[in-house]
């Protein structure tokens, strides 16, 4: 299969966004859907549609297996120990707040400390400063370079007998880095304290093995990476799945109910209360088919190839100013032009059928950190092509003629 095969399995891309060809690059956001995914949907929803784990009859029978299924290859796709350990959530921000709820009302207490990193998305910091403010626990934060790069050789100090829980993502949303997870791992563990890797950003590029990181969760969701929205997973060691308190209350998530009390399922369905992501799960399964079907490596090895030339070409642009330079970078562009506001370029580039996105990608602490209110990201799939870049480039040029 050629790159140029690939592309054809997803049909949104070949349409005009008013007179111009579309260039999608917001895979950060949302990556697209192949048609191979969007054929089992169809498959699900015209042949087996139907709730899950209760009724006896054939269709909820294929529902089950199905979902079943899917949990499965999500386990397989982390290299899990096993599907009971990957918890189906809404996406990585739920998957974050299951933990801060179960895990971290469970064993934090006032006087503790959480240490995040300077490169967090909201999702993984706004949880933490919840807990804090009910539970008197404060945040410490690993500092980054002017390139994006996290100072790990400040983490030792930071982690002191009141760190009860380590959270990074894996790869920034806002910048790209890819964060060296595996040494966070190996520094907090050598201090027995857990480690939370938020990887919305980093499985839809790169092979993750969740028991060679040794991660104690790991979270992310199915629409960054050709998945449906509504889904995602949450991947915890089973020492925490069996302490950790549910996260909601509701059906599915009982052995039995009484007016006395109620005693909780085992993992995963102690954490999936009420019907689940059903049909969005069973989607996700086929996501994971189809990019292990191209192979994670020769993923990240083109996205790797798509972001150093169109680095290289906007850098050409005069006026141009990237923000995240780091050594071990995925497919993000995060730039903005001199004299331009960054919503000012999106605005621009969709009028030439360029999607990206503007803004401080739900990352304010790393804006803040640069000293600038908001970038324009263009981030990139590996169904991307040099035409996309092409569009990108000439798109910035006009952002430069129009503004002078
Ligand atoms: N980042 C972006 O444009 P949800 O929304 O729950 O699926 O994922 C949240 C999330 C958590 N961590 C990281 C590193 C993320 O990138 C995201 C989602 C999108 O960058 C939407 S804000």
């Amino acid at each position: 299969m050629t790159w140029r095969e690939i592309q054809k399995d997803f049909p949104i891309l070949n349409q005009r966004i008013g007179e111009h060809r579309l260039a999608y690059l917001d895979n950060a956001a949302s990556s697209q859907v192949p048609q191979q995914v969007v054929d089992r949907l169809e498959e699900y929803l015209t042949r087996e549609h139907s709730n899950v784990h209760r009724g006896v009859h054939a269709l909820s029978q294929r529902a089950t297996e199905s979902f079943d299924q899917a949990r499965e290859k999500v386990a397989s796709f982390l290299n899990a120990p096993s599907s009971a350990q990957c918890i189906f959530t809404r996406g990585t921000t739920e998957g974050i707040n299951l933990v801060a709820h179960g895990f971290g009302r469970k064993f934090l207490g006032k006087g503790d400390t959480i240490v995040v990193s300077a490169l967090e998305h909201h999702a993984n910091i706004v949880p933490w400063q919840m807990l804090g403010e009910e539970r008197g626990v404060s945040l410490r934060v690993i500092p980054m370079n002017d390139r994006g790069e996290l100072l790990l050789e400040e983490l030792p100090d930071l982690l002191d007998d009141s760190v009860k829980l380590v959270c990074v993502n894996h790869v920034s949303n806002a910048l790209g880095t890819i964060n060296d997870v595996a040494r966070v791992v190996e520094l907090a563990h050598g201090r027995d304290i857990p480690v939370l890797i938020d990887g919305a950003q980093a499985v839809p590029h790169m092979k993750v093995d969740v028991q060679e990181l040794g991660a104690d969760f790991y979270a992310f969701s199915s629409h960054k990476m050709c998945g449906p929205t509504g889904v995602g997973v949450l991947y915890a060691k089973k020492k925490w799945l069996d302490r950790m308190n549910p996260f909601l209350g509701g059906g599915d998530m009982i052995l039995s109910v009484t007016w006395e009390g109620t005693t909780f399922n085992e993992a995963p369905h102690k954490f999936e209360a009420g019907t689940p992501p059903i049909m969005a799960a069973i989607g996700l399964g086929a996501a994971i088919d189809y990019l292990e079907g191209i192979g994670l490596d020769a993923i990240g090895a083109r996205e790797a190839e798509l972001l150093a030339q169109a680095t290289e070409r906007i850098l050409e642009v005069d006026g141009v100013r990237l923000y995240g330079t780091a050594e071990e970078k995925a497919g993000v562009l995060s730039f903005d032009v001199e004299g331009v506001h960054p919503h000012d370029i999106g605005t621009i580039l969709d009028s030439q059928g360029v999607a990206i996105r503007a803004g401080h990608h739900c990352a304010q602490p790393v804006m803040n950190r640069l000293g600038i209110p908001a970038t324009a990201r263009a981030s990139f799939a590996f169904y991307n092509d040099e035409e996309d870049i092409d569009q990108l480039i000439d798109g910035v040029r006009l952002v430069k003629e129009i503004f002078g």
